[in-house]
């Protein structure tokens, strides 16, 4: 199994980049923004829970993500590896993963980290906000979002760099030389 984190702040090109990567290395999408989206839209009790979270910029409890995340581990388990996008996002949850994976007899192989400077994103967000629809895609909801990742989440990476799992890459520049910066790494550790 080939289990990869992309990791970065709000709007540094995890769910673009995703996109590829599931394509070329055939991986299971796990992304915690748009299950919870999509509870949202189907107007679930979950949904409405986590959406007065999402539409402060605040992130939602880990329980309910970590729930989400164990029922999609088990509706795959013939899967040839997954890549988690915008999870985990705080060290609870990161530890929680790794206790899920280690159970199934698996682990996480590499941490890939998107680093992209603070106008940038802000930038990239407030555009999508004229066109995604997302209630949290205004500026002041993203300067939250942000202030959330710096609190919070950061300190997933310090976790993974503990076991020598982090490869740090700038998400500036065009969408394709990313996304070959990215294939670099994977194919190091994907056994072919
Ligand atoms: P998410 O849905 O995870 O999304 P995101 O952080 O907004 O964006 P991402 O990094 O995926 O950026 P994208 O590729 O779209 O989170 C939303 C909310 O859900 C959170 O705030 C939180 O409340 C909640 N949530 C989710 N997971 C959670 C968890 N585990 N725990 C608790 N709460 C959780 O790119 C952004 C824009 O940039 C796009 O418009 C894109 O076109 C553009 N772009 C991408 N790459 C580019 C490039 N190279 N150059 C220029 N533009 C680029």
């Amino acid at each position: 199994m080939l289990n990869l984190i992309l990791f970065g702040p709000p709007g540094s090109g995890k769910g673009t980049q995703s996109e590829k990567l599931i394509e070329k290395y055939g991986l299971i999408h796990l992304s915690t923004g748009n299950l919870l989206r999509a509870e949202i839209d189907s107007r679930t009790d979950l949904g409405l829970a986590a959406k007065s979270f999402m539409d402060k910029g605040q992130l939602v409890p880990d329980e309910v993500v970590l729930g989400m995340i164990a029922c999609a581990l088990d509706a795959n388990v013939h899967a040839n590896g997954f890549l988690f996008d915008g999870f985990p996002r705080t060290v609870a949850q990161a530890i929680g993963l790794d206790n899920m994976l280690q159970q199934r007899g698996t682990d996480i192989a590499l941490v890939l980290a998107l680093e992209v400077s603070e106008e940038e994103l802000i930038n990239r967000l407030v555009n999508r906000g004229k066109t995604s629809g997302r209630s949290d895609d205004n500026e002041e909801i993203i300067r939250a979002r942000i202030v959330e990742y710096e609190n919070k989440t950061a300190a997933v990476a310090r976790h993974y760099e503990k076991l020598g799992k982090v490869i740090h890459l700038k998400g500036e520049g065009s969408v394709d030389d990313i996304f070959q910066s990215l294939c670099k790494h994977i194919n190091t550790v994907k056994v072919f």
